[in-house]
């Protein structure tokens, strides 16, 4: 019989690309989307005719039960959310709202139309922050450093509560930054390619930059949505961290960004007290030998071929007239 899906947050950046997986999977695709005053199917108007779009918002409970109640779902991934750290310091509440409360709303809805339906949280290894070990596995306390990473462990908590509470195969994936040429334009990668491609085709001259010197571990996004699909395939619901295991610097990733449309980063980036963060996360590095060994699953796309997708496709962009 045909599987089911609802996703939240279709319109992000791993919404997309879990939707084409489970097109191809040949799932049933259900995506909530929010009322918006313009267009925000970009990232899937390629195969939006293999989606069915239902109406709602994690601030509304009743949109969610209706939701559930239309979808039918027999999995459901909780990607929506205000995914931007930066912003988290000056909409905490509304960040609190939408990224911690939402998933209690959404939980709720489930348990009362249909509990038996598997479910996956979208955690972060934001809710590590000041980090108390490296790397970084499953056992990890965490000590966030943003009204971001506080709302996350809220909606981690929640989601183990429900399960313990009332048996639902409710999973968090602790996932560890994941990019592409999708990624919205205010994160660091995509910003940093971006402007690669804007001072490489004579649309600009330089690149304001926050702090060069933060590590991440950072994949590419269509490589963390399989895991998350694969979490939902387990017999019993669990916690996974998804990472390459690999850390790199702003500056890295920089450096190779310029170099791939044969510039030198150091001749464009400027630093700009703007961008930098009222407490900063200095070093993320996963471990997830977990999710290696039960899930079967592993990044296939190194840290280059990454970067270098990602300043392709703004090239591409831009020598198209995008
Ligand atoms: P994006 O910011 O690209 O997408 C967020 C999605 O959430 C959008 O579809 C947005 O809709 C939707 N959304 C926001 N607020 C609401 C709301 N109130 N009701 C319904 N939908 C809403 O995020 P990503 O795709 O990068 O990330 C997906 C999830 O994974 C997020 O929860 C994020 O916090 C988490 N995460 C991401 C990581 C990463 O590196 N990308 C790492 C770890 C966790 P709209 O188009 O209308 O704005
Ligand atoms: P992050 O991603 O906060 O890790 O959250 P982001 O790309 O915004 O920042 C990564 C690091 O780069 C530094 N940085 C800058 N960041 C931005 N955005 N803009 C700049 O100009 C800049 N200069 C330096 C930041 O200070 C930071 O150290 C992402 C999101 O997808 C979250 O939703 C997700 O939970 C985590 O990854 C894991």
């Amino acid at each position: 019989m045909t599987k089911r899906a609802l996703i939240t947050g279709l319109t992000g950046q791993d919404g997309s690309y879990l939707a084409e997986l489970l097109v191809e999977k040949d799932y049933e695709v259900w995506g909530l989307m929010r009322r918006s005053s313009s267009e925000s199917t970009e990232r899937i108007d390629d195969f939006i005719d293999s989606v069915r779009i239902v109406g709602g918002d994690l601030l509304d409970q009743t949109s969610l039960l209706d939701a559930i109640e239309e979808s039918q779902p027999d999995e459901v991934y909780n990607l929506a959310a205000q995914s931007f750290v930066h912003d988290s310091w000056t909409e905490p509440v509304y960040t609190a709202d939408v990224d911690a409360l939402g998933v209690t709303r959404l939980l709720e809805a489930m348990r009362r139309v249909k509990p038996d339906a598997r479910f996956y949280q979208a955690s972060s290894s934001e809710m590590f922050g000041k980090v108390h070990e490296t790397p970084q596995t499953e056992k990890t306390p965490f000590h966030p450093r943003s009204p971001y990473g506080v709302a996350k462990i809220y909606g981690y908590y929640i989601a183990v509560n429900y399960r313990e509470s009332y048996d639902m195969h409710a999973s968090n994936g602790i996932l560890f930054n994941h990019e592409s040429p999708r990624r919205g334009i205010e994160f660091v990668t995509r910003k940093i390619t971006d402007g690669v491609a804007r001072i490489a085709t004579g649309r600009a001259t330089e690149l304001a930059l926050g702090n060069l010197d933060s590590k991440r571990d950072w994949g590419f996004a269509g490589d963390y949505v399989e895991a998350m699909w694969l979490m939902l395939q387990q017999d019993a619901p669990d916690d996974y961290v998804v990472s390459t295991d690999e850390a790199h610097s702003v500056r890295e990733f920089c450096e190779i960004a310029f170099a791939r449309v044969g510039l030198d980063c150091e001749e464009y980036v400027v630093q700009d007290p703007r961008f930098m963060r009222p407490a900063e996360v200095d070093i993320l590095l996963g471990d997830s030998s977990k999710a290696r060994r039960v899930l079967g699953w592993e990044p296939k796309v190194s840290f280059r071929e990454l970067v270098e997708m990602m300043v392709d496709a703004d090239m591409e962009r831009y020598s198209t007239g995008g």
